[in-house]
Parts: structure tokens; sequence; C-alpha cells
């Protein structure tokens, strides 16, 4: 019995600053109920998709800040989106900034949570790759602040079952190293989701800006191959108060093969039938990780650092 899921990506165009929870999660009901209708039972959302990308600022006042927050999900705004989620029969994952109250202080995560199709909550991703600074940046026109404004996740990389097979999760940045797809390839992972919010001016180096949207599709599709793994890279895209972001987003299948992408910088919802067990007969064969890895020799390379002679001085 093949296990196909029907997946989308729901890539968003630009969230102004101004626009409220009741805008986005209108904007994210509106693009559950296309991707339904083009028989998705899984909805890739991106990474903080309700809000707009406030790490671009310096923010002081603590109350402005919060307010970028979710404290409790679903809350009194995002649950409308669980209620259509469950009517429809589509579960999704959802990217959001994450408030709470942990050993008695105020811990702030880059967070992302699959929902099953009941609109249960199946498991939840803290980013654990946070780019950019803690302190804003001379000479920029926009900052990349979330070490000032996330701790890097406590939650490792987890996977769960879900939709026929084994699901993970990640954000962003995550998808740039290679441990974020090993581990949960470890793990059987069989389908990766992420969302991202990548501009186009990250380091400052126009050679390397210059090679933003290359380095966003050669990070999913590497990671897919390697471990036999499907991949959905949802985007925030377009220019968001002043910031130039990359579209382009993805599902990548086991083979490395793109095989839906975005062409706007807008809302936009692409779909594909994903076989699962394509990326059974990879991890099968070519990277059949108990018959061909060999950890060992990693262990060796890291137990003889220092090994190799230092530069002659
Ligand atoms: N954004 C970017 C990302 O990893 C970035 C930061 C942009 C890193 C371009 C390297 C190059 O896609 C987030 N939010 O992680």
């Amino acid at each position: 019995m093949p296990r196909i899921i029907q997946a989308a990506a729901a890539q968003m165009g630009p969230i102004a600053r101004s626009e409220t929870r009741k805008d986005t999660v209108r904007r994210l009901i509106a693009m559950m109920r296309q991707a339904k209708e083009r028989g998705a039972e899984l909805v890739v959302f991106t990474e903080m998709a309700l809000t707009t990308f406030f790490p671009r600022w310096v923010i002081e006042d603590e109350a402005e800040l919060d307010s970028y927050y979710e404290r409790e999900m679903p809350g009194p705004e995002t649950l409308p989106l669980f209620e259509e989620a469950k009517r429809l029969g589509v579960g999704f994952y959802l990217g959001y900034a994450e408030l709470v109250m942990e050993e008695g202080k105020k811990r702030r995560f880059n967070t992302s949570i699959l929902v099953g199709r009941d609109g249960a909550i199946i498991g939840k991703y803290r980013k654990v790759h946070l780019p950019g600074h803690a302190e804003p940046q001379p000479n920029r026109t926009h900052q990349h602040l979330e070490k000032r404004y996330f701790e890097p996740g406590n939650l490792g990389f987890g996977v769960w079952r879900g939709f026929g097979g084994v699901m993970g999760m990640c954000i962003c940045n995550d998808r740039r190293w290679p441990e974020t797809y090993r581990v949960m390839g470890l793990q059987g992972v069989e389908m990766v989701m992420l969302g991202y919010n990548t501009p186009f001016d990250h380091t400052g180096h126009p050679d390397i800006d210059g090679l933003t949207s290359f380095h966003n599709h050669l990070s999913m599709q590497a990671g897919a191959y390697q471990n036999g793994t499907w991949v959905i890279g949802t985007a925030k895209c377009g220019t968001e108060e002043g910031s130039r972001m990359v579209g382009q987003s993805v599902i990548v299948a086991p083979s490395g093969e793109i095989v839906a992408q975005a062409v706007s910088l807008e809302d936009e919802v692409i779909t594909a039938r994903c076989d699962l067990d394509l990326g059974t007969r990879y991890r099968e064969t070519i990277f059949n990780f108990a018959k061909h890895r060999e950890p060992e020799a990693y262990r060796l390379i890291v137990e003889r650092k220092g090994a190799i002679p230092p530069p002659e001085s």
C-alpha cells in the first residue's frame, strides 16, 4: 500500500508591522482552504507566520517586544486556524515566536508546531541555530537580532509519527546545517518541514549575498538527498518593511529534485504528491546508514584533534 501525503507549502508575502493576528490568521486560513481544494491533507506555513519579522529592529520597550510573541497556542486569535483545520481535516506546520514562563523565568523561543488533521498538536520544535547578532550592528539598514530576542532551542531535533510516516521539523537557519537533517535522519525521518525568513543582505558581503537564492535551495536539496527524506521549505518573502527576502518555497523529493516551487513573492500555495516510500528506497540503498556509515572513523578524527601539525611558525 503506497504511503502518499498530499502536501502543500503556503508561502507568505510580506507581513506589515501594523498587521494584526486577525489579519495574518485570515491569510493563513485562505491558503489552507486553497490547499484543501487542491487535495492537500498537510500544509506547511512559514517561520514566524503570525507577525512581521521583528528581529530586524532594535525594540527596547518590553511590552512592544512581548506583543510579537504567542503566550498560548492556540490562543484566542489563533484558535480559528485550528478550528478551520479540524473542519477541513488538514494538518499543518506553523512557525511563531513563543513566550513562556519556564523554571520561574520568561523564556523566548523561535518555535514551530506540527498539528494533526484532528486539530491536536502532535509536536513542538524550538529553533536551535539562531543566526545574526545579540547587539545591533553598524552600517546595516536592517538588523538581524534573533540572538537578542530568542534563546537557542532546548528540545533538540525530534521526529513524530503522523500522516502515515515519520515527520520532522526545523526552522530557517537550521536548514543550512547538515546536523539538522542527520539527527532526524538517524531517527528515520521521512518528511522535514521548515519555514524561513531569509533577507538578501544577511552577511553584507555582496558576493555571498548574491548567492542567497542558490544557497537556499542547495541547503534543502542536499539535506533531502543525503538523508533520503522529503523536505518542504516555506518562505516569508518579498519586501517586508523595506527588507527584501527570498521566496522560492519548494517541495523537495528524497532524490533532491524540486517537485514544486513558488514563482511569486506573495501568498502562494504549491502542492505535491509525496510518496514516502521514495525515501525508503534511498535509505535502503545509497544511504543505508547501517551498512555504509562509519561513525567510528569520525570518532577517531575527533579524538585525534590537534593531530594536524600547526602551520610553520
Ligand atoms: N534567516 C536567514 C536564514 O538562515 C541568513 C539568515 C540569511 C543566513 C542568508 C545566511 C544567509 O535563512 C533566518 N531567520 O534564519
